[in-house]
């Protein structure tokens, strides 16, 4: 049992202020109150512990409000990807069987039509209220929230992460990062990514402010760094290069207030880096996932320039391990082991396990050097990765290869400068296949993020002995 978060950081810190957005600002007592009178609300519409509910929203309060309100409740909340095609949500919400969707008036006309019931937030605020007591602590073992994430067969998996991992990241990482009260976190990753959910849980465990953003805009996030309203933020490598172009721009250094900048959900060139500390920033590279519950390793300040590439040490309550590695610097697959790893699955893919005795095996490759950093040396099979969106080749491999004018489909990744990598689609046509409809094609069933930037015809794909395809070798045919 672990005690509620809300009423617990209201007893303990209630004028403290826990959220800032758009020059607004709520204390935790406000928040608390708040999420109990959303939480009788959505009870008058049948939503109760353990009910199964997909969010739907940008980050403004509404959707902080929301999260607070199901957390109150008990529910498992299912947060969907703001970016995914009307078909990709529809196979999220049909494989998590959920039992409501919650979304923002704005947004309703993108949700794909369902079965399901739909309460916009406008119709939830005019619900009466049904009397109700929140519960002083909240089951460990119980699903809070569930991230969908690509899968190497094309087929998204509902990842579950628990109250008790949400918690263990919290603590993990507060003996990395340190805390003071006057800390605050910056917060423009999506809330639907754990990158984002993990910033809101740890700012209501840990008694600091969040700072939300509904977009990440360089000009915004130079000026609140510059002028040290907040301490820490995360990043990926897309908006941490943006923001130093824009810092380097205006020829300004960050606030010493600012402390951190936590980087990751990807690879993050050094050069960056290096960049960064001109402008007066610690970047702590950080390795972590989905079915961690976010970062666990995170390589401290203290070692920035002298392990600089590495994503430093397991956070203190992690243990990290090189599959087949005899010695320091032998290259494996990383494997973790802590009471961040996520319990499994949803859906199709129930009765999958996520561990093998006790060890999530992560599928990207790297190796721990002789005093245990951890180096990143290459991601898992065939994954793409775009501004910090994943992207399995086999997604995209699915919804070409229904083409009519289709005869086989390979995607690789390509290097980007603006994204990190983007895909590319190589065809064998059955009759003549005009890229632009096939991109058209791809438009209206895929995220945008997904779409091959290029599409190339070729004569044949390059296959292996037993037919397999060797997307290694598509780019040698460009
Ligand atoms: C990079 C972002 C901010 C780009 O979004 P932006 O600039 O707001 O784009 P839009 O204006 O919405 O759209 C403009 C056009 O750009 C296309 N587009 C948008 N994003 C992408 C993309 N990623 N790749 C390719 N194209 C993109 C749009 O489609 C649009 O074009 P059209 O008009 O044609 O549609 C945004 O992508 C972003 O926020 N990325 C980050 C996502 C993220 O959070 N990833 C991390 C996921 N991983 C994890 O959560 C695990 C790791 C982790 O927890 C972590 C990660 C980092 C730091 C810390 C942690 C931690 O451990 O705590
Ligand atoms: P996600 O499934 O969206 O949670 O993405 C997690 C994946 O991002 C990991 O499995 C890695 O492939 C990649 N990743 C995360 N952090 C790093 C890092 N520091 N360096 C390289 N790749 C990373
Ligand atoms: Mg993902
Ligand atoms: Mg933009």
């Amino acid at each position: 049992m672990v005690p509620n978060w809300i009423t617990q950081r209201a007893m303990m810190s209630p004028h403290r202020t826990a959220l800032r957005f758009e020059g607004e600002a709520w204390t935790y007592e406000q928040l608390n109150e708040i999420s109990q009178h959303y939480a009788r609300k959505l009870a008058t519409l049948g939503i109760e512990r353990g009910s199964r509910i997909a969010i739907y929203a940008p980050s403004t309060p509404s959707i902080i409000h929301m999260m607070l309100a199901c957390m109150q409740l008990q529910c498992e909340m299912v947060l969907l990807n703001l970016r995914l095609s009307p078909y990709e949500l529809a196979y999220q919400i049909d494989d998590a069987n959920v039992d409501a969707i919650l979304t923002d008036d704005t947004l309703c006309e993108k949700l794909p039509e369902t079965t399901v019931t739909v309460y916009r937030f406008s119709a939830i605020e005019s619900t009466a209220e049904t009397s109700l007591q929140m519960d002083d602590t909240w089951d460990e073992q119980a699903t809070m929230t569930i991230m969908y994430t690509s899968g190497t067969t094309g087929f998204p998996k509902g990842v579950r992460q628990t109250v008790g991992n949400h918690v263990a990241v919290a603590t993990a990482s507060l003996y990395n990062t340190g805390l003071r009260d006057d800390d605050a976190w910056l917060c423009t990753m999506p809330l639907f990514h754990i990158s984002g959910f993990s910033m809101l849980v740890k700012c209501l465990v840990q008694g600091v402010r969040l700072d939300l953003y509904q977009k990440f805009d360089e000009a915004v996030v130079a000026t609140e760094l510059i002028n040290g309203t907040v301490t820490h933020m995360s990043a990926v490598a897309v908006t941490l290069e943006r923001l130093l172009t824009e810092l380097e721009a205006r020829d300004a250094v960050v606030s010493p207030k600012f402390q951190m900048i936590l980087a990751g959900g990807g690879p993050v060139p050094e050069s960056y880096l290096l960049r960064g500390f001109e402008r007066g920033i610690q970047t702590a590279q950080t390795y972590g996932m989905t079915e961690t519950s976010s970062q666990v390793a995170t390589l401290s300040s203290k070692d920035a320039l002298r392990k600089i590439g590495s994503a430093g040490q397991p956070l203190f309550f992690n243990h990290l391990r090189i599959d087949g590695a005899q010695k320091p610097g032998d290259v494996g697959e990383i494997c973790v082991k802590s009471a961040q790893v996520t319990p499994g699955y949803i859906g199709h893919f129930a009765e999958h396990q996520s561990t093998t005795e006790g060890w999530l095996h992560t599928g990207d490759v790297g190796y721990l050097d002789d005093e245990g950093y951890l180096y990143v040396v290459d991601r898992r099979s065939d994954l793409i990765i775009s501004g910090g969106e994943n992207i399995y080749p086999a997604e995209i491999e699915n919804v070409l290869a229904a083409h009519p004018a289709i005869k086989e489909v390979g995607v690789c990744g390509l290097d980007s400068d603006e994204w990190g990598q983007v895909p590319a689609a190589f065809i064998v046509a059955k009759n003549e296949a005009q890229c632009a409809e096939l991109e058209a094609y791809c438009n209206e069933r895929l995220a945008h993020y997904k779409v091959p930037k290029s599409f190339h015809i070729v004569k044949q794909l390059p296959r292996n002995g037993s037919n397999k395809l060797m997307r290694r070798y598509l780019k040698d045919l460009l």
